[in-house]
């Protein structure tokens, strides 16, 4: 008997497939629903977990970052490319970026209508934290979001249904055509064969592919959550998807330990970061932003600049580096007519403080809390994380996807909107790239778009593509093999997580985080490296490679574990891939080329790879920048 006689084959045909259940997958089922009744088509959207509390804003957030106030004009669509673009350092897609803003509002104005409780100030208007962001309470925002999902496809009736605890693996193909996409439960001894017609991929990015700062009892605390393991790319780029921004991590500073979100402490209370010696290092360091002009002198300061005045600091022993609660609090308490406005101002600021972190972050305020701190009284350590893929923050990767027809130049255009290179293929949120900025607000928001163009394509395209059954037979048996190898050679040792038959998932991940932690600019290299060392990490990549066989499972959990593992392998090899093909320094504060320290006219492009499926080879290539409003 084999293994996979175990595992009953489930197999569902649908006309859209989401994969996912973030707040990418949740604006594309309540878009795609609508378009699919309208059309009779089906709806089917599945998650690895359980969507009302899924993904990155499982715990909640404490604000929504991307609201633009087109309808008040208080800015621009202009203004928020802008903004985006300087950022980044000039790599982004002008026309991605403006088609969310243009739609996001909307978004924003459903979540408060489903309930989400958003901050207004005494004329009834929202109160913002800085130009962009918006204070909510919003430790149920995704519970709110998942409800209003799963409430459209409900409305589908039979057309309508969604999986939870499905575990994607890895996309079914016929030719070029996505086909559909193949799992299994980790719940129940299932194999899941899902056929589409046109398919959205929509699972997140990838964390723990470096080493993290929290290792062993600390381990799964990131910034980034530690349920988003690279699906989205290996889906994307096994189909043979062109990718882009491969090499844009995203390092965010954070407060240490806990990763509590800093924006609300900079932008809403003004508070300062300075060194140990209390030197505020914007303005102490500024000179250096003259070296990375002309986004240097932009306002606000690119974020992954902002990390590397942060980090020159260290670098010269001048931490810890400290957020001033204490000063910024007293600088607000200050500006109160009387003693009695100062106490209760002094009241609502530490309510304020505290709910920022019990909104997003829980693990910030019990580390307060059990280190005695009071944010009133004394500073707070922040620290640079360890870098992640988020192309939906302060990141960029993702697979290069189709531009709006209304804003896209034809470079930038080829089919559907959100369409990857591949027929039938479609991304959104951290699994397209060179749109940053969208966060929550404009996750949803482009889920909403690429779903519309989705069930447009299969309104185009009514044919179920062909999938052969050896080659699912083939996947299956692929798939479950780490049940087999732990069950065949679990008796050669007593300790069934040391045998020298295979390696088990969790010592894997510890060797995959050395390699990019030594090797690709982590935390402990200072996040520096250089063609040599990418080198040597490429070659310690391919005895991974080469190691994936002997990945060994206990059971369903442990295999999603090492499927994890297997796809955060792929987002490894496409970053070093890419950071070697860069051949400049653009982004400082994420990561810096030794051996070439400055950025270059010649790079201001994107630099794009593609996995080809025919040949197995990575095909690297530069594609221009167009600026299309300016
Ligand atoms: O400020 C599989 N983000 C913030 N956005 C805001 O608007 N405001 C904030 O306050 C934000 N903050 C923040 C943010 C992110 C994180 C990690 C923290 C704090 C700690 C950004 C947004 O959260 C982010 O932009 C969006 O959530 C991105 O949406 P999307 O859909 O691309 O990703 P997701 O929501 O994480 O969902 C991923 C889904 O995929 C599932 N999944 N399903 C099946 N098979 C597999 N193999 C799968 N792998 C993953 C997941 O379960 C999930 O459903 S602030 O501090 O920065
Ligand atoms: P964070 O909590 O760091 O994710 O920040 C939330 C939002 O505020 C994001 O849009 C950040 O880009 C922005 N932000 C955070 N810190 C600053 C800062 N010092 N200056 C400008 N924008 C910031």
């Amino acid at each position: 008997m084999e293994i996979t006689d175990n595992f009953e084959t489930i197999e569902v045909t649908t006309d859209l497939l989401i994969l996912g259940g973030g707040m990418a997958a949740c604006g594309a089922a309540f878009e795609a629903a609508h378009w699919a009744k309208k059309h009779n088509l089906k709806v089917t959207l599945v998650d690895k977990a359980a969507m009302d509390r899924s993904g990155a804003v499982a715990m909640g957030l404490s604000a929504i970052n991307q609201y633009i106030g087109l309808k008040t004009g208080e800015n621009t669509l202009q203004d928020y490319v802008d903004y985006v673009k300087n950022d980044l350092m000039g790599i982004v897609r002008d026309d991605l970026v403006a088609n969310i803003a243009r739609h996001v509002d909307s978004s924003v104005h459903l979540f408060e209508k489903w309930g989400l409780p958003i901050w207004k100030d005494e004329q009834g208007n929202y109160v913002n934290e800085g130009r962009w962001q918006i204070m909510i309470n919003g430790e149920s925002y995704k519970t709110i979001v998942a409800e209003a999902a799963k409430n459209a496809l409900a409305e589908l009736g039979k057309n309508g249904e969604y999986y939870e605890k499905v575990f994607i693996t890895g996309p079914l193909m016929d030719g070029n055509r996505c086909a559909g996409a193949v799992g299994f439960s980790v719940r129940e001894n299932k194999f899941y064969v899902f056929k589409a017609k046109s398919v959205l991929a929509a699972m997140g990015g990838t964390v723990h592919v470096f080493k993290p700062r929290s290792v062993g009892e600390g381990l799964g605390r990131s910034w980034y959550p530690p349920f988003n393991s690279g699906a989205s790319t290996y889906f994307t780029l096994k189909a043979g998807a062109e990718m882009t921004c491969q090499e844009i991590r995203f390092v965010p500073v954070r407060f240490k330990d806990a990763y509590g979100p800093v924006g609300a402490w900079f932008l809403l209370f003004k508070a300062k970061a300075t060194n140990a010696m209390g030197e505020d290092y914007m303005e102490t360091r500024a000179d250096e932003l003259n070296n990375w002009l002309p986004y240097g002198k932009v306002k606000p300061t690119p974020a992954n600049l902002r990390n590397y005045l942060m980090m020159l600091e260290v670098n010269e022993g001048k931490h810890p580096i400290y957020m001033r609660t204490d000063e910024a609090i007293r600088e607000i308490v200050k500006k109160a007519e009387d003693e009695k406005t100062a106490k209760r101002t002094l009241k609502k600021l530490e309510n304020e403080a505290w709910e920022d972190f019990l909104d997003m972050t829980v693990s910030q305020a019990l580390l307060w809390a059990s280190t005695n701190v009071k944010p009133e009284e004394q500073p707070s350590e922040i620290a640079a994380c360890e870098p992640y893929f988020i192309g939906s923050h302060s990141g960029g990767s993702g697979a290069w996807v189709s531009g709006p027809e209304d804003l896209a130049p034809q470079e930038y255009r080829w089919d559907f909107p959100n369409m990857t290179t591949v027929q039938g293929l479609f991304a959104a949120g951290d699994a397209s790239g060179a749109s940053s900025h969208k966060f929550s607000s404009g996750s949803f928001t482009e889920g909403r778009i690429a779903a519309k163009a989705a069930i447009s394509f299969c309104v185009d395209f009514p044919d179920i593509p062909s999938i052969s059954p050896t080659a699912v037979e083939e996947i299956k048996a692929e798939i479950f093999k780490p049940l087999e190898t732990y069950s065949k050679f679990k008796d050669y040792s007593i300790d069934p997580n040391i045998n020298p038959n295979f390696v088990k998932p969790k010592m894997f991940m510890f060797r995959l985080q050395k390699i990019m932690d030594e090797y690709a600019g982590g935390v402990s290299n200072a996040f520096r490296t250089s063609k040599p060392l990418l080198e040597k990490g490429l070659e310690l990549l391919r005895f991974m490679r080469e190691d994936v066989e002997k990945l060994a499972a206990e059971d369903t959990h442990e295999l999603m574990r090492c499927w994890e593992n297997i796809h955060r392998i792929w987002q490894a090899e496409s970053h070093i891939r890419t950071i070697l093909f860069r051949e400049e320094t653009r982004w400082p504060g994420y990561y810096f080329r030794t051996d070439f320290p400055k950025m270059k006219e010649e790079w201001k492009c994107f630099a794009n790879c593609r996995w080809n499926p025919e040949t197995g080879d990575w095909e690297m290539k530069k594609r221009e920048i167009i600026d299309l409003i300016d």
